[in-house]
């Protein structure tokens, strides 16, 4: 451990490793994304590449209870250190049931101090020079722990303690400006909490947010997120809008954030939450970095504090990308160059957006900042974006069931052949006709279809026009449909046009006839109330779904997105949006409604009474077009209001959609946003 820089033809890299961590495990043998084969799969890939034996391997001991409660409560520690007991054996289920994303196991206790153990003494062997770098082969992970709460698989935040060690125990060691680097795809809402107004410490985070959807969810990972007091500008979030983010994203971020960061604070030491579930293959993450992709982020910071650098391990779900990642870091350590490799691709264009967002909102805090990013990499002429839309089958798109007995339609006994818009008994579709049933056979070559497609050649193409004849006459008006439930995000409400589904639903949809994109898109306000109910949907799972007050009062708003579309896709709504696969042989909504609906305001649709938005409303015009919308009948409100039917609030995904939406569409802010719907949730009717 102590040879003198000069006389070394690699450098002196730290690597610490302890079957021991294998002991935290689910109780009953469960099986669980973060299981002890994780670091196993890792120490047998570095082993197999000859690694341990160009490292130091370090001591492995268990934390002092002195040293974690510098960021940890006593009743944590408490807890952590009891948990495993023999005492607690009737109680940790129990315990961990009411944590987010924890279990426990009689070898926890052991495991979780090891981590922790391991991490402060891979970071002040750095620290006091023994050593040029080192790895911390740990489980359990640590960065969502927080001062008093395990979660998110962590049980003690082992960077954390490390870094608060350094800066209280070990002053002389002259550390006085942390780099904490989290390039977990999570985001360590722990680590965030314990440094937030504390400059010595700058965290830095890039991980997928999704518009706060993503785990762990809130907004705690938003780029507003900037520290407090003493320490405002010393906490940066970057916070991807997608999963598929790959080497070329990552990169980006480091060239244009986290690069001329370090350079400007000038970190003593660099800790990475070291994460791998951002890596290729990962189950968790959805992003896309490869080893070579990892190997290059950690070169391009060894240049920074002396090369002081400390990777401890946190997330990583596939057992080869992980084994892999970790290899290529350590080649990387011990060699002083990346591994061989190259990317290709380019950054998204949210990329850009997110990176502009941050630099925006710590520009007074870090000048470099302010200067502008060259022009050219912001106007890309051959944009990336992620792919979203992916049509699984033609299976009932959105179908919303209650679990309570409801007058819903019940249209659940679906056959194969039932959902397609036109009953195929009915349709002969050969393979040389063109034109305008193309789009019908589109459809029925979706996989899953196909024998039904095979059964459908008999009947004559009049009796398709017969059966359509209202939609080419109602597909040339048009109508602004207002959209304030899911479809406010534009991606989902074109899984009503284009057909098929986006994140975060389960199901896809079949689409309109029609295909055609909204002619424009325009965001209002209405005097009505937006409210959360019914308990049950395919399509979001457990909770309510959005519904407009069909009665409208000044003293209510709600934020709608219109889409301008034909009257013959409206049509197709109504029908998708009220769960139905029957064929209509007239429009459900046809000029003469819209009318009437001008005069009356709002219009029961008679033939699908029993759907969850049958009701038309007419909320006036924009450019000399009707603003049409579909919501609940009066008597539902009623219902509602009397507890006959529920009202809950939405399932996460479903909010989080909504929150999409309204971020991309109007002015508001996140917080707004959030506001908003929180508001929604929270009044009564
Ligand atoms: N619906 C780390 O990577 N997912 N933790 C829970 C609940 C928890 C990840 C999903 C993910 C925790 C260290
Ligand atoms: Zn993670």
């Amino acid at each position: 451990m102590n040879s003198s820089p000069e006389d070394r033809r690699s450098a002196h890299v730290g690597l610490a490793y302890d079957e021991r961590m294998c002991l935290h495990a689910t109780p009953d043998g469960e099986s669980h994304p973060e299981n002890p084969e994780r670091i196993r799969a890792i120490w047998r890939k570095l082993e197999a590449e000859g690694i341990p034996d160009r490292c130091i391997l370090l001591k492995i001991k268990e934390a002092e209870d002195a040293i974690i409660a510098s960021v940890h409560t006593r009743n944590h520690i408490k807890l952590i250190r009891n948990i495993s007991s023999k005492k607690f054996d009737s109680r940790r289920l129990m315990i961990a049931s009411k944590l987010n994303s924890i279990y426990f196991n009689e070898g926890s206790s052991k495991a979780a101090y090891l981590a922790a153990g391991t991490v402060i003494e891979a970071t002040e062997n750095v620290a006091n020079g023994n050593l040029d770098s080192a790895i911390a082969v740990v489980r359990p992970p640590g960065h969502h722990a927080e001062a008093n709460e395990a979660m998110g698989f962590c049980l003690f935040n082992n960077v954390a303690i490390a870094a608060s060690y350094l800066l209280n125990e070990r002053a002389e060691l002259s550390m006085r400006r942390i780099l904490i680097v989290d390039w977990d795809v999570h985001h360590g809402n722990g680590t965030q909490n314990m440094f937030y107004s504390d400059p010595r410490v700058l965290y830095f985070s890039v991980h997928r947010f999704d518009f706060g959807s993503f785990y762990p969810a809130g907004s705690d990972g938003s780029h507003c997120m900037i520290g407090e007091d003493q320490g405002v500008g010393y906490n940066i979030n970057v916070p991807w809008e997608h999963g598929q983010c790959g080497d070329a994203d990552y990169l980006a971020v480091w060239d244009h954030i986290l690069i001329p960061v370090a350079e400007a604070y000038n970190p003593d030491i660099i800790l990475i939450s070291a994460g791998f579930d951002a890596a290729m293959g990962d189950p968790l993450g959805g992003c896309c970095v490869t080893p070579y992709g990892y190997s290059v982020m950690l070169k391009r910071l060894m240049k920074f504090a002396d090369g002081k650098i400390v990777l401890a391990l946190e997330g990583g779900y596939n057992l080869n990308s992980l084994a892999n990642s970790v290899f290529a870091c350590a080649k990387t350590l011990l060699e002083g160059s990346p591994i061989v490799g190259n990317f290709e691709g380019r950054p998204f264009e949210s990329t850009w957006r997110v990176i502009n967002e941050v630099r925006n909102e710590l520009k007074t805090y870090w000048p470099v900042f302010s200067i502008d990013l060259p022009e050219e990499i912001l106007i890309s002429n051959v944009e990336r974006y992620p792919i979203q839309a992916g049509i699984n089958s033609s299976s009932d798109s959105d179908v919303e069931k209650d679990l309570e007995p409801s007058n819903a339609i019940n249209f659940s006994s679906n056959n194969d052949v039932g959902d397609l818009i036109l009953p195929l008994s009915k349709l002969n579709v050969d393979d040389g006709d063109s034109g305008e049933l193309s789009h019908l056979r589109s459809q029925q070559n979706q996989p899953g279809t196909s024998e039904a497609y095979e059964n459908s050649k008999e009947v004559t193409t009049e009796t398709c026009n017969d059966l359509f004849h209202w939609r080419s006459s109602l597909s040339k008006i048009d109508v602004w449909y207002g959209s304030y439930g899911s479809n406010m995000w534009k991606p989902r409400f074109l899984c009503y046009i284009e057909g098929g589904k986006v994140e975060g639903m389960t199901k896809p949809c079949r689409g309109a006839m029609d295909k055609t994109p909204p002619k424009d898109i325009i965001w209002k306000s209405v005097p009505h109330r937006l409210f959360f109910a019914r308990s049950y949907s395919n399509t979001w799972g457990h909770g309510g779904v959005a519904f407009l007050n069909p009665q409208s009062n000044i003293n209510d708003k709600s934020y709608m997105c219109i889409y301008r579309i034909t009257l013959e896709q409206f049509n197709d709504l109504l029908i998708q949006e009220n769960a139905t696969t029957e064929q209509f042989e007239s429009p459900l909504v046809d000029s003469r409604d819209i009318e009437f609906l001008v005069k009356s305001s709002f219009m029961s649709v008679e033939s699908i009474k029993g759907g969850w938005y049958s009701n038309i409303l007419y909320l006036g015009e924009q450019d000399g077009i009707p603003i049409l919308t579909m919501t609940c009948s009066l008597s539902d409100v009623e219902k509602f209001k009397s507890g006959e039917l529920p009202v809950c609030a939405p399932p996460k995904a479903y909010e989080n959609t909504l929150l999409k939406g309204l971020l991309e569409g109007t002015e508001l802010s996140s917080e707004e946003a959030i506001g908003y719907l929180k508001d929604a949730v929270a009044r009564n009717l």
